[in-house]
């Protein structure tokens, strides 16, 4: 399997927690792929992904999937056990509502904010961005704020329970953190009082699997091109 990606980014950093957990890091060839020199818009790649984001996976007989929790559902099954998707229907049912809604309310708000209230990830994307990108400002400031909200929702849920999903670590508790890594990095703090999503934050950030991707840091010169 190839795995396109570019470390440090947190789309590809939720594969990254999947192999780990799944124990297939070392059956993958890592292709890094250059965000912010927009080569995820060329052809090449869009051939492997029409949607021109990353990560994608690519098996050995050329299948490619993209879209995180269908690779996470993929690697997740291969050993019979799924346990971050789920091994009941109801388990698979209540993984799917809150990963869907820790993209949404979370990470994919983040990700809105990064990209339409911020210089995003540069010059060379603004131009593959929407049209209307200058007029989106404001839209996206209050995408901002939407994940803020989406953080006191999932303060509430972990006040109830220790993980996102109920009594068990699954792709639910991947996306949402990978919402708050994004969101530290995109300039959105946690609000203030989130005691119980503080207290998962340090529990989850204990996992093995998630201190093996903590090493990951984005590459020098991403950084430099970012401006940090
Ligand atoms: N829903 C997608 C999101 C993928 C995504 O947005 N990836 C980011 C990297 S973290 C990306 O490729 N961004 C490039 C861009 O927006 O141009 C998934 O689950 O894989």
């Amino acid at each position: 399997m190839k795995l396109y990606q570019r470390p440090g980014f947190p789309n590809p950093a939720r594969i990254h927690i999947v192999l780990a957990e799944k124990r297939l890091g070392r059956d993958v060839e890592y292709v890094d792929v250059d965000l912010i020199g927009a080569e995820h818009k060329a052809g090449d790649f869009l051939a492997k992904n029409p949607l021109g984001v990353l990560p994608v996976l690519e098996l050995d007989d050329g299948t490619l999937l993209s879209e995180c929790t269908a690779i996470t559902e993929y690697l997740d099954n291969l050993d019979g056990n799924p346990v971050l998707t789920g091994r009941t229907p109801r388990e698979k049912g209540t993984i799917h509502m809150m990963q869907r809604r820790a993209e949404s309310e979370v990470l994919d708000a983040v990700g809105h904010y990064f990209h339409y209230a911020t210089p995003g990830l540069g010059d060379a994307l603004q131009a593959f961005k929407s049209r209307e990108w200058a007029s989106r400002g404001e839209w996206g400031e209050r995408e901002g704020r939407r994940a803020a909200a989406g953080l006191h929702y999932f303060n509430d849920v972990l006040r109830a329970s220790p993980w996102v999903a109920g009594d068990r670590f699954s792709m639910a508790d991947i996306t949402l953190l990978a919402g708050i890594w994004f969101a530290g990095a995109a300039g959105i703090a946690v609000p203030p009082g989130l005691e119980a999503l503080q207290e998962w934050l340090a529990r989850v950030s204990e996992l093995p699997s998630v201190r093996e991707r903590g090493g990951q840091q984005m590459l020098p010169e991403d950084l430099r091109r970012l401006g940090f």
